[in-house]
């Protein structure tokens, strides 16, 4: 195609397709020309490395062209879009996902191999981007994904790690941590874009200032500046027009500021500066109670609000000038309460910046918030020392006062007059002990819808967390069950699997999930059971050799594949599960002729660095692993495995392999979860309590193809009021007393003060998440599995079913809930 370069119109309006189309020979010559030009490399002299950079690039350069088109149109009509504020995107690798996405994967295959290169092998050299903890920084990447699929305007908001969450290696079967440092080679997907630079400012002081007319303004003052820098990471969705931002703020330390110290001759000191500017967006905070209250992560959060919502505004004021339509233009939602110093931030920048006045201020605020709220647990909910929170954001201070006492003069005692009670519930400032802020608080106030994650967790948010609130602001209480992309989590991960789905229903269901219920209809057929035994063990012969490779433990492919994978926390009760393991142990042991199905309970799990007790289940676990692995005893019945450095990249390999899914977390405190659904949605039966998502799971795959145990949130409560004891069910149960004890003897490290820390927790302690009350259930329905388990034709049918009643987990319609209930966001489809 041949063109002219038209200076008069936009870059978009230039047909550049002829750079970025998609048939074999012209991919082969975009990566070549990247390799050449970009990389500087011949093609004799390229490593992998290069290769993987190269390809990477030749993909952006067709996903830039399509977001080019998107944003054009976005602009033209002016759109309302939707700003997602997150400290975490757990985006792990985004090749081969991005080739799926956009149908060019067969393409890039053949090409590579022209060029003589594999693209498995180069998919491979890809670092995980891993700028999360766990299922909410998994969550928000796979919104990201479904929201360009389903061509809804977005913008993903974040902090540019230089590192994300820790790698973890074991030594001595204890967890160490050591730097993810995953950009310190450049990533090819993100691109820099200072021309949006925003300078944000910290500490200070306020002081009030007025007009001629005796109108009160207030000024912040003696300042400190930062400079944050946007990375641009394209968001592809599987076949759609979209093609979306997700925006990284890195820090950066302001010439400005250091010109005055350069100018005092201090250009060591000058330079120190630098760096601690530089520090903002150095590292992930792992969610860890011991790191709460840090100044840093406040900063942090602060940072990379500030940047974004001047941003939005900037965008905004590019094509509209009446502040009436922001809201019509802009919905922001808060992942958790880390990014709620936007409510006052907004209001800052409303009433300070713009002149707004504060009822107009506020009342736009309240239309453009709503928040996700992720957890119930009172430690991991967020609250900021009233003195530390003044110290860095003096201003904010102010507004949040301001805020919170015209909601409780005129909300609260309006609803409950004379109450001091619900005043001291209600109030934003937690002024029972040392004052703190209320981060919850703010955003339920600040917004206009408050959303849970799975049906159960919603009800408990409404019915124990926030009552009053409930009551205060019906309808205000939304859910919205989370959901995962089924690009990565079935047809990347599990592509055989994929296309035995294809072959047999046809691929209606990639566009919407509720139609693998057709699926149903083979459940029962014999080839189709056949193919689909064959790609799980397909996969478990892969497993094996990772397995091998990362722990040097050789286990089969044939045994039941048992597998709990998640953050390591008390709640979610890894214990529970190891105490399982040793039983069965010992079953073996005392009875030699014993025969069971031959397993391997395989673990990925990171604990938080200064999470003393869960480093030392991990402890435990590793213990018993080489303990279980050499016994020649047990002839090979059963291994453990615990795989290190659990991340979005293992997990593709692990899900498809498994059989079993452990999600065991004590009802009523795993919010919702989400592995559970991947791992469903790949075939592997759930064995869970009635927590979190595990309820609408055991709804929509139906009582006989799950395995529920345990106590319910009910009888939870009930125990907790009439006083547990631990004892009680230690002293009750032989199993279960011989399992501790064994556990915390000398039998396992040679050393019998290894363990009891552990011991302790689950007796002396209290046992807070009712490991011992739930553990005869447990062991009870594993025997059942196992039982299952020997009836191949009926479990296969069983894991069928699951895959083919799963679609109501997909992100895709999480997202068009929070599109119609909570954005009011209409797709746009671009030609
Ligand atoms: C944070 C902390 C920080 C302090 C120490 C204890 C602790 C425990 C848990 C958390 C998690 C906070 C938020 C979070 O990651 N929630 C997860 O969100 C997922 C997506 O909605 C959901 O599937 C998980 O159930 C929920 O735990």
């Amino acid at each position: 195609m041949s063109t002219t370069y038209d200076p008069n119109t936009t870059p978009t309006d230039q047909p550049y397709d002829f750079l970025t189309q998609n048939d074999c020979a012209s991919l082969k010559k975009s990566i070549e020309s990247h390799l050449l030009f970009t990389l500087g490399h011949s093609l004799p002299a390229a490593q992998p490395q290069h290769w993987w950079i190269a390809t990477c690039l030749a993909v952006r350069d067709r996903a830039l062209n399509t977001s080019f088109k998107a944003m054009a149109e976005h602009r033209r009509l002016n759109v309302r879009r939707v700003h997602y504020l997150s400290l975490e995107y757990l985006m792990g690798r985004l090749l081969e996902n991005n080739l799926r996405n956009t149908g060019l994967y067969d393409t890039a295959k053949q090409a590579l191999g022209e060029l003589g290169q594999d693209l498995e092998s180069i998919v491979n050299k890809e670092p995980d981007m891993g700028l999360g903890n766990g299922g909410l920084g998994r969550l928000a990447a796979c919104f990201l994904d479904s929201l360009s699929t389903l061509d809804l305007p977005a913008v993903g908001y974040g902090i540019h790690y230089e590192f994300g969450l820790f790698r973890q290696e074991f030594v001595n079967g204890k967890q160490i941590e050591q730097p993810d440092a995953w950009t310190r080679n450049g990533n090819p997907w993100k691109l820099v874009r200072p021309e949006y630079s925003v300078t944000v400012k910290l500490y200070g002081h306020v002081t009030q200032q007025f007009d001629d007319c005796g109108n009160a303004s207030y000024v912040w003052e003696d300042t400190r500046s930062i400079i944050g820098l946007p990375w641009d990471i394209p968001i592809i969705g599987f076949q759609s027009s979209t093609v979306n931002f997700l925006r990284l703020w890195e820090s950066r330390a302001s010439d400005e500021f250091n010109l005055e110290i350069f100018n005092q001759g201090a250009y060591v000191e000058a330079i120190q500066e630098k760096a601690n500017g530089e520090t903002v967006s150095k590292v992930l905070y792992p969610n860890d109670a011991t790191e709460s209250g840090k100044e840093l992560r406040l900063v942090q959060q602060y940072f990379f609000v500030s940047c974004s919502l001047h941003d939005i505004i900037r965008r905004f004021k590019r094509d509209n000038t009446d502040w009436n339509l922001f809201p019509d233009k802009v919905a922001v939602q808060l992942n958790d309460t880390h990014p709620a110093v936007a409510v006052p931030e907004l209001m800052r920048l409303l009433l300070d910046m713009e002149g707004l006045t504060w009822d107009h201020a506020w009342g736009i605020c309240q239309k453009v918030f709503s928040y996700t709220n992720h957890t119930l647990l009172p430690e991991a909910l967020e609250t900021w020392s009233v003195p530390l929170f003044g110290r860095v954001l003096p201003r904010h201070l102010q507004i949040i006062f301001e805020i919170n006492q015209r909601f409780l003069e005129n909300e609260v005692a309006v609803k409950w007059p004379g109450d001091l009670e619900k005043l001291q519930k209600l109030s934003i400032i937690d002024d029972r002990g040392a004052k703190a802020v209320r981060m919850a608080h703010l955003s339920v106030v600040g917004g206009h819808a408050t959303n849970g994650v799975a049906a159960l967790h919603t009800r408990l948010l409404k019915e124990k967390l926030f009552p009053e609130f409930d009551e205060l602001y019906p309808g205000k209480f939304l859910n919205m069950t989370n959901g995962v992309t089924f690009r990565r989590w079935l047809m990347v991960c599990n592509p055989e699997l994929t296309a035995l789905i294809n072959e047999s229903i046809g691929t209606d269901w990639t566009k919407d999930a509720s139609k693998l219920k057709a699926l149903e209809a083979f459940a029962d057929n014999p080839e189709f059971q056949q193919r689909y035994r064959d790609i799980k063990r397909g996969h478990k012969v892969t497993l094996c050799e990772i397995i091998l490779k990362l722990t040097g433990y050789e286990v089969s492919p044939d045994a039941l594949f048992d597998v709990q994978i998640k953050r390591l926390h008390e709640y979610k009760r890894q214990h529970l599960n190891l105490l399982h393991i040793v039983t069965l142990y010992r079953r073996l042991l005392q009875n030699p002729e014993l025969k069971i199905q031959p397993r391997v309970f395989i673990f990925g799990a990171k604990a938080a660095p200064g999470y003393f007790l869960a480093k030392n289940i991990i402890h435990a676990i590793n213990a018993l692993a080489e303990k279980v692995n050499n016994d020649p005893r047990i002839n090979n019945q059963i291994k453990v495995v615990y795989l290190p450095n659990y991340g979005v990249t293992l997990a593709e390999k692990i899900i498809p392999a498994s059989d079993l899914s452990e999600q065991i977390s004590t009802a009523g405190k795993e919010a919702s979860g989400t592995g559970n659904m991947k791992l469903a949605l790949n075939g592997s039966l759930t064995i869970g309590t009635l927590d979190g998502a595990n309820v609408e799971i055991k709804d929509e795959v139906g009582d006989e193809n799950i395995f529920i145990f345990g106590l319910t949130v009910e009888q939870v409560e009930a125990l907790y009021a009439k006083g547990y004891n631990p004892y009680d069910f230690y002293w009750a149960d032989a199993e279960l007393r011989a399992a501790i004890d064994w556990l915390a003897s000398d039998y396992f490290t040679g050393n019998a003060d290894d363990f009891k820390p552990l011991r302790n927790s689950l007796l002396d302690h209290g046992d807070p998440f009712l490991v011992c009350a739930d553990y005869r259930d447990y062991v009870d329905t594993q025997a059942k599995v196992d039982a299952a388990y020997a009836d191949q034709t009926h479990w296969t049918k069983m894991a069928i079913l699951n895959t083919a009643r799963m679609g109501f987990f997909s992100s895709d319609r999480t997202i068009a809930e929070y599109a119609k209930d909570i954005w009011n966001l209409p797709s746009i489809k671009v030609q």
